[in-house]
């Protein structure tokens, strides 16, 4: 199977490394220096206590790239219109999406652009870090789940490729409840731990950091019930607090990208709460506190 993966930062070149043993990977990235380092000396991967390298196609513009029936966006927000274009350009008529981007709104951005028969959404828990050009790290091993939607066949066959190449991986028919199972975890972590500066243990360890994870999670909770979701988990609280313990030396994506000064996805996470929870006439204040202060922080 041939498959691009469209951001190959983090989690899309963790993902690539793993898929590259089972499949015909293409990473698309638009920062040449690392897809620089991937063509001179393989993506190097560290997991599992070794460090290995692996030969991958890697490149930072599309146009000679042979068509693709299957195309990963695991680009940052801001970039998913960048990934949408690119998607057009790449895909077989037929061709299918996947997001497993964090947060709402990267599905709705590429189904406006390539229709929603060609856009499938999963989520994942793969913890992953992006040390420098060329190299990341596994952070931590998780299920991936893939929606049934808009063909199931051809998502089981991508969950094949990756439970075989190692990242476990099921279909599921229940996508957005899961979608807002790992939202309401984000909620929780990410954007405290980005104007706190810590990694994410500290939130379930500092009394005053835990109660704000609480109220900003329950907040999002409310939300998620007034949709009539089912989340996959039954205390929302309890699971947020459970992840950033199991995760606790790891600093949060939102994190990586403050100290990076990249733009962050608090749009897509708490201040997408806030958007559903306004068209749901639900108050979420401490969701809009929150959204105001990261973008704050990143004007600064
Ligand atoms: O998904 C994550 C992220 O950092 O974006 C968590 C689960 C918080 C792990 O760091």
């Amino acid at each position: 199977m041939r498959i691009a993966i469209l951001g190959a930062g983090a989690l899309g070149g963790l993902i690539g490394f793993y898929l590259a043993r089972v499949a015909d990977v293409v990473l698309v990235d638009t920062w040449e220096a690392h897809v620089a380092a991937i063509k001179a000396h393989g993506l190097i991967c560290e997991y599992a206590g070794q460090t290995e390298a692996r030969s991958v196609c890697a490149v930072s513009e599309p146009h000679h790239v042979a068509p693709v029936p299957i195309a990963l966006v695991l680009v940052k927000a801001h970039q998913t219109a960048w990934a949408a274009r690119v998607a057009a350009q790449l895909l077989t008529p037929d061709g299918v999406a996947y997001t497993l981007q964090n947060g709402l709104g990267n599905y709705d951005m590429l189904a406006a652009s390539l229709g929603a028969a060609r856009v499938g959404q999963g989520v994942t828990t793969l913890g992953a870090t992006l040390l420098g050009p060329g190299r990341v790290r596994l952070a931590g091993l998780g299920p991936t789940t893939l929606g049934s939607v808009p063909e199931a066949q051809r998502a089981a066959a991508l969950a094949e490729q990756f439970s075989a190449s190692g990242l476990a991986t099921s279909v599921s028919t229940e996508i957005e409840g899961l979608i807002w199972g790992k939202l309401l975890v984000n909620v929780g972590i990410n954007a405290l731990t980005a104007l706190l500066r810590v990694p994410n243990g500290a939130l379930a360890t500092s009394p005053e950091a835990r109660q704000l994870l609480e109220a900003v999670v329950c907040e999002a909770a409310a939300v998620a019930a007034a949709k009539g979701l089912t989340l996959p988990y039954a205390d929302p609280v309890a699971h947020t607090l459970a992840v950033a313990q199991a995760t606790a030396s790891n600093q949060s994506s939102m994190l990586q990208d403050i100290l990076r000064g990249s733009p962050s996805e608090i749009n897509t996470i708490n201040g997408a709460i806030v958007r559903e929870g306004e068209r749901l006439g639900l108050p979420t204040p401490l969701n809009a506190m929150l959204t105001k202060l990261v973008l704050a922080l990143e004007a600064l």
